[in-house]
C-alpha cells in the first residue's frame, strides 16, 4: 500500500488515540462514563440543571490533562509525518479536547467536539483561551451585559464544529481512517459510510473492534503507539 495511490486522506481520530499518552477514555473499563452519568456532564440540560457540576467535570479534566507527564505518543506523531510527507490534501478530524495532535506538530486539525483549553460565550460564540479552571463568575468581555463563559465542548444534542469542511473533505476522499473511536457517536460514526459512498478505502486501528467494524474495509487491532506508526510506515514506503 502506497501513499501515492491516494489523493486526499481523512483521519478521524478518537479517545483511543490519546489513552496511551495517560488520558481517560469514556468508554473502557475505568472510563470516565464509568464514574460519570453521561447525561449530567455532557448534554445542555445537565448543564443547565447543574453548571457547577459540570465545569467542575471539566476543571477535573483540564487540571489532569494539564499535568507534565501528558505528553504526545507515538500514534500523534506518527499522524504528523504522515501530514508532512503526504502530497495531496490531508485532513484531521478528532473528536477530542485536548490538544495532542497539535503539540505533536499536526496541523490541519478539525476539534469537531471542542477544545477543552478554551471557554466561549453563549451568546457571541466569541472564542478565548482558558487554561484555568473555570467558574460560573467568569464573564464574557464581548457583549454589553456579560454573560457567563461555558466550556468550549460539544455537548450531546449540539451540533459538531467545521461539519461543512468536514464533509466537503468526506465527499472527496479516497483514503479514511478510523483510529481509537468505539464508533458510538454521531455524526462521526457515519463518516466511514460517508468516505465509502465516494468510493474511498477505509481501514479501522483501535484495541477492540468498533461498533461499526463491519463498515471498514481494513480492521486492525491493537494499540495506536503501534498500529498507526505501522501503517504510516508502510503508505510512506509503499510496503
Ligand atoms: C484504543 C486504545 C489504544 C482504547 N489504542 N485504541 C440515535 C442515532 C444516531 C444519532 C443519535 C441518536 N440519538 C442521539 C443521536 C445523536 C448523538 C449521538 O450520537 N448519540 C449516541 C449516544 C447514539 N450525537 C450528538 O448529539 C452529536 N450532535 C449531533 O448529532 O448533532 C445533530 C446532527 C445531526 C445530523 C448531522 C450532524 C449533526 C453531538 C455529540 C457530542 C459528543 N460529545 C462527547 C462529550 C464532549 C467532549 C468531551 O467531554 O470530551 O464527546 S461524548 C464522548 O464520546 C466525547 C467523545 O468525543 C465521543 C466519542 O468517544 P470516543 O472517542 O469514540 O471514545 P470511546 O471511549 O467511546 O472509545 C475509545 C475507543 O478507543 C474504544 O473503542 C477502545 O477500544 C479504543 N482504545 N485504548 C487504540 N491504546
Amino acid at each position: 500500500m502506497s501513499v501515492n495511490q491516494y489523493k486526499k486522506i481523512v483521519v478521524l481520530t478518537g479517545a483511543g488515540v490519546s489513552a496511551e499518552s495517560g488520558i481517560r477514555t469514556f468508554r473502557d473499563k475505568d472510563g470516565l462514563w464509568e464514574k460519570y452519568k453521561l447525561e449530567d456532564v455532557a448534554s445542555v440540560d445537565g448543564y443547565k440543571k447543574n453548571p457547577d457540576l459540570v465545569l467542575d467535570f471539566y476543571n477535573k479534566r483540564r487540571q489532569d490533562f494539564c499535568r507534565k507527564e501528558i505528553k504526545p505518543n507515538a500514534a500523534h506523531y506518527a499522524l504528523v509525518e504522515l501530514e508532512q510527507q503526504f502530497s495531496g490534501e490531508f485532513l484531521l478530524v478528532t473528536q477530542n479536547i485536548d490538544n495532542l495532535h497539535e503539540q505533536a506538530g499536526s496541523k490541519n486539525v478539525i476539534h469537531m467536539h471542542g477544545e477543552l483549553l478554551k471557554a466561549r460565550c453563549p451568546e457571541s460564540n466569541q472564542v478565548i483561551q482558558c487554561t484555568d479552571d473555570q467558574s460560573r463568575d467568569d464573564l464574557c468581555t464581548c457583549c454589553q451585559y456579560p454573560s457567563a463563559l461555558r466550556p468550549h465542548i460539544v455537548w450531546f444534542g449540539e451540533m459538531p464544529l467545521g461539519l461543512d469542511i468536514i464533509y466537503h473533505h468526506l465527499s472527496q476522499a479516497d483514503l479514511f481512517i478510523a483510529i481509537g473511536t468505539s464508533g458510538t457517536v454521531y455524526p462521526a460514526a457515519g463518516f466511514v459510510e460517508e468516505a465509502k459512498s465516494v468510493g474511498a478505502y477505509s481501514i479501522e486501528l483501535n484495541l477492540d473492534p468498533s461498533e461499526i467494524h463491519s463498515h471498514f474495509d481494513q480492521v486492525v487491532q491493537g494499540k495506536a503507539t503501534e498500529l498507526v506508526p505501522k501503517l504510516v510506515s508502510s503508505l510512506l514506503n509503499g510496503a
